[in-house]
């Protein structure tokens, strides 16, 4: 029998188990969580746009945006308001329901979240949901976000609390879940996971899992992202995940948070149609859509369009989302 339950107590060990098992079942398991919970045919599409890009100061590892590798991104002020709107205004048009705004700050100053404020308040008029990355977030500044009327706020644990510390050391696990702790504390939604592919163990991959199911609250948003090798990064080189073991992450992460949309996010560009597919029939239910992620490419729209047409998926619309909020 398939556990479905809404847990918050996962052991590493029960985990494991579920990595463990032979591909078939756990896959066969998560599609029949999956569709308990959502059309197994719908995928809901988020296009980003990096509204402030380089010049950051910490070291995270992976990162093209962080100032002290040369990876040739170079920073950039944040962006005026109007070309913010007319990105969000093309996007929608292509068919997305979700715009997410990242910058390449450690944090927001609150000069800088006043500017923010304004591209959510314009995004949201154009019926689009709002998400902004703007890293580590004080409460007050998550209650403003709220107030001003934002939907989702990501903020990535990035890996297991053990291997945190290979990947960043300019800021602490302990911090990024404080500062899920304030987005979650002024009622907005989570969008929280992290990055598979950085030479982490699958007790690492478990081990991120874990602290993202055990949260409070299940995050509503789970981007998995295989790792975008950039030149000049730290982890440029490092041994590429065999994709069989990023799809059983999608499916691992499908069992453990049945009711969370789960994204298959960054890294498209390195998997072939077949193993994007098979990350659906695995329970993923959302993508990143649009050319390009923040700095590094992402699949062409008319691509991901055949793919879906293919496969015989559609694009999550405004009427899915507002019948999904009416039910909660
Ligand atoms: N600066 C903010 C922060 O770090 O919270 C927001 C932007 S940051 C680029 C958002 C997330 O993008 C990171 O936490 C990481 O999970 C993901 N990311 C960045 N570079 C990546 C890469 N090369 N491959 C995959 N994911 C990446
Ligand atoms: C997330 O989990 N992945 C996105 C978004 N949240 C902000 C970012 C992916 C970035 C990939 C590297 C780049 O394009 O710079
Ligand atoms: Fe800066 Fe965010 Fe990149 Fe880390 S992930 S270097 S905080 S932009």
């Amino acid at each position: 029998m398939i556990d479905t339950a809404i847990r918050h107590d996962w052991t590493i060990d029960q985990i494991k188990a579920l990595y463990d098992l032979p591909f078939n079942d756990l896959l066969f398991q998560a599609q029949s969580v999956h569709r308990r919970h959502f059309d197994p045919n719908k995928v809901q599409l988020s296009t980003l746009l990096s509204i402030k890009t380089g010049g950051c100061a910490e070291d995270c590892a992976y990162c093209p945006q962080a100032s002290r590798f040369d990876t040739g991104v170079d920073a950039g002020k944040l962006l005026p308001l109007e070309e913010v709107l007319a990105d969000a205004r093309q996007a929608r048009d292509a068919g997305a329901s979700r715009y997410c705004m990242g910058a390449a700050w450690r944090s927001p100053k609150d000069k800088d979240l006043d500017k923010v404020i304004d591209m959510v308040r314009g995004v949201r008029a154009m019926g689009l949901e709002t998400c902004v990355t703007l890293g580590m977030l004080k409460a007050e500044q998550a209650r403003r976000l709220k107030d001003a009327g934002l939907d989702y706020y990501n903020h990535n644990i990035d890996t297991s609390e053990e291997f945190y510390g290979e990947i960043i050391t300019t800021r602490c696990y302990e911090d990024r879940l404080e500062t899920l702790e304030h987005v979650r504390d002024a009622g907005l939604s989570v969008c929280c996971g992290g990055i598979v592919g950085m030479g982490e163990s699958r007790d690492d991959r478990a081990g991120m899992l874990m602290t993202l199911a055990n949260l409070p609250k299940h995050p509503e948003s789970v981007p998995i992202n295989m790792l975008v090798q950039v030149e000049g990064t730290p982890l440029f080189g490092a041994e590429a995940l065999d994709h069989f073991e990023f799809v059983r992450t999608i499916a691992v992460a499908r069992l453990m948070m049945p009711e969370s949309f789960v994204r298959l996010s960054a890294g498209r560009e390195t998997m072939d149609d077949a193993v994007q597919a098979l990350c659906f029939l695995a329970g993923a239910n959302s993508i990143f859509y649009g050319e390009k992620l923040l700095t590094t490419p992402n699949p062409e729209n008319n691509r991901d369009a055949r793919l879906f047409d293919r496969l015989g998926i559609q694009p999550l619309g405004a009427e899915d989302l507002a019948a999904r909020h009416a039910a909660e």
